[in-house]
């Protein structure tokens, strides 16, 4: 998504571009060599955007980790987006903010990024926060877990019915997230998800996290029929 609303566009026009891989970053990184490792499964196929999550550090060195991960996006023509916090996602010039119920609402978000910045919003399983960011304007809303995972402590287990509701009854689009691998990615893309958003199952993947993101896009190809 160079903006997540392209996806929505591009829906409405009836030339939907079929499910797109959302990297989100690991848990913890070592900045310099993450950001070659990041480079190279951005050019291993098609990436909409990626999700810097950092968890546990301080607003200088977030800064730091946004400000070379964002260069190596914008230079793939990938989205950039923060999680957790707008505020830097608008200090650094990413393309967004993702947020969550521990963080600032959506309208506090919409005010700091402005009319033109992707705002999304997690909904972990439930039907009416996503009816509420949707109509608030969300650019996207988030579903999960799909899969066990165990790199967030999810308290909640989104349904692929959920995602075929919400494809069925709302042009903005969702995100997939939670425990989804190149090997049980198939169902989450047939239930009707625009993007599925991955962290371990790109760069815990056996064969590299290149092998992954073509593993994905190959996914999202044969889904396409
Ligand atoms: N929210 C729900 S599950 C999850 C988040 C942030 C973690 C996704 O990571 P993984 O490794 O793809 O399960
Ligand atoms: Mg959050």
């Amino acid at each position: 998504m160079s903006r997540a609303t392209d996806a929505k566009g591009q829906a409405a026009a009836g030339d939907h571009p079929g499910c797109q891989l959302y990297l989100i970053t690991p848990p913890a990184i070592e900045l310099d060599g993450f950001a070659g490792i990041l480079a190279e499964a951005l050019d291993a196929g098609p990436v909409a955007c990626v999700q810097l999550r950092l968890k546990d550090i301080d607003d200088k060195a977030l800064k730091q980790a946004a400000d070379t991960l964002r260069d190596v996006c914008h230079a793939r023509d990938v989205a950039f987006i923060v999680n957790d916090r707008p505020d830097i996602a608008a200090a650094v010039g990413a393309d967004g903010a993702h947020i969550g119920e521990d963080d600032v609402s959506y309208e506090e978000a919409r005010k700091i990024l402005g009319p033109d910045r992707i705002v999304g919003v997690s909904c972990y399983d439930s039907r009416h926060k996503a009816m509420s960011a949707g109509e608030a304007g969300a650019d996207y809303v988030a579903f999960g877990a799909i899969y066990e995972t165990t790199t967030k402590v999810a308290t909640t287990r989104a349904g692929l019915d959920l995602l075929t509701w919400w494809q069925e009854v709302m042009e903005v689009p969702c995100v997939a997230i939670g425990g989804i691998t190149v090997e049980n990615a198939r169902p989450v893309v047939d239930a009707g998800a625009d993007f599925l958003a991955v962290a371990s199952g790109v760069w815990a993947y056996p064969e590299g996290p290149a092998a992954a993101v073509r593993g994905f896009n190959r996914v999202f190809e044969e889904a396409k029929g």
